[in-house]
């Protein structure tokens, strides 16, 4: 069985995240989706949000689970006995962090990390552009699900009040 994990912040989950945990669940046998849980962090969205959102938009792919994890992701592969992390790469600036982490993670424990390349209709789309983006009232529709961007909207105006 060969298994792999897709991990993120996913604050919130992107289209562009989807195409990657899509691509992944046709390279592998099963996949989890991995949401990244750094309390020092500050999220727009919680985790149990985050992990919501993204089990609503990976519930068309048979062979995706999500979970949640805190501490090293090396040690959430391990207990799960995956051995390839899937990153997914949009310019040569996430290359040289993803490489460092890839080969950090690659000496802390027996796990490969396989880059997948970003679809050029994702490759400009990051979680942190689309906050920003609708924060300031721009249209993010078609770059996440619609569900999210409803969310995204309700969370937004929240913070507003
Ligand atoms: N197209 C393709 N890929 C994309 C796109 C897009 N438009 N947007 C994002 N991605 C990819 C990213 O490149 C990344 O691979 C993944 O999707 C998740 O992206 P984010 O932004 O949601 O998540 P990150 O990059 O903030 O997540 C970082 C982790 C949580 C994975 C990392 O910090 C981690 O592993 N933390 C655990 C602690 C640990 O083990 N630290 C040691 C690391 S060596």
């Amino acid at each position: 069985m060969r298994r792999a994990v897709c991990p993120g912040s996913f604050d919130p989950v992107t289209n562009g995240h989807l195409d990657i945990v899509s691509r992944a669940s046709q390279l592998f046998d099963e996949v989890i989706v991995a949401v990244g849980v750094n309390k020092s962090k500050n999220r727009l969205f919680t985790a149990e949000e985050r992990i919501a959102m993204l089990t609503e938009a990976c519930a068309g792919f048979a062979n995706v689970t999500v979970d949640g994890f805190s501490g090293l992701l090396t040690t959430f592969c391990q207990d799960r006995d995956v051995h390839a992390i899937v990153k997914g790469l949009r310019a040569v600036s996430d290359f040289d962090y993803e490489l460092q982490m890839a080969q950090m993670n690659s000496s802390l424990a027996d796990i490969e990390t396989v880059f997948v390349p970003t679809s050029p209709e994702w490759s400009f789309l990051a979680s942190s552009l689309v906050k920003e983006v609708a924060t300031f009232g721009g249209d993010v529709s078609g770059l996440v699900p619609d569900f999210v961007r409803e969310r995204l909207a309700t969370r937004l105006a929240e913070r507003r009040r």
